[in-house]
């Protein structure tokens, strides 16, 4: 069985997350820091699966890429798959303005996985964590939205996680966890797709 698998992604944290769980299971995750072009679209599935085959037009690789996004019921799923960008523009603060006063508080966060090769077609892998967004902002560990959402009935956030507790619920975990049993099954290595 070959060992080594590719995650192409520009977000050291993801990677560290990932790597986390591929170790766990005697695994070998590199780094592929490949940036490719987000194309906007509502679906997460397309996103990731555009940015699969960027990446494979450029490596010929067993390799997996890996778009998430945070979806707020009270604000009918937004950011969703703009949450790169709303990060980038108004941050968790900009969240936290727009949930002042809001008393529905749930939220989740969705990870699609797309796993391909030169070879063979493409898999898809999903994980979602129900959790709430938090009044204020807490912790300093992770990435993005981590120091305002409180996966579960938990009162800790993500910020306040190290890597290991947060990949006990995490959306990103529960993805490459599907990845990873499908991998050690030999489906992906053994099959003539
Ligand atoms: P790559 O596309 O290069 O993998 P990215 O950071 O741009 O890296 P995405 O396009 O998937 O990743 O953007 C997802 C955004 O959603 C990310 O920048 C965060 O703001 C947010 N996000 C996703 N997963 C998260 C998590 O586990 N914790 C906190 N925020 C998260």
């Amino acid at each position: 069985m070959i060992k080594k698998i590719y995650f192409a992604t520009t977000n050291q944290n993801k990677f560290r997350e990932a790597e986390k769980i591929f170790s766990f299971h005697g695994l070998k995750l590199e780094h592929l820091k490949l940036k490719t072009i987000e194309i906007q679209s509502e679906s997460l599935e397309e996103i990731a699966l555009n940015s699969l085959n960027q990446v494979l037009s450029k490596c010929r690789l067993p390799v997996f890429v890996e778009d998430s996004g945070l979806f707020i019921k009270a604000l009918n799923g937004f950011p969703g798959p703009y949450s790169s960008y709303v990060f980038k523009t108004v941050g968790f603060e900009g969240i936290l303005r727009l949930m002042k006063g809001v008393k529905d508080r749930n939220a989740y966060f969705l990870s699609v996985v797309a796993f391909g090769s030169p070879n063979h077609k493409p898999k898809i892998f999903v994980g979602r964590v129900y959790g709430r967004i938090a009044l204020k902002a807490k912790g300093l560990n992770g990435f993005g939205f981590d120091p305002i959402f409180q996966p579960g009935n938990l009162k800790k956030t993500f910020g306040e996680m190290e890597v290991k507790e947060k990949n006990r619920y995490s959306h990103r975990a529960k993805a490459i966890k599907k990845l990873v049993g499908w991998l050690k099954k030999g489906k992906y290595f053994n099959s003539k797709l």
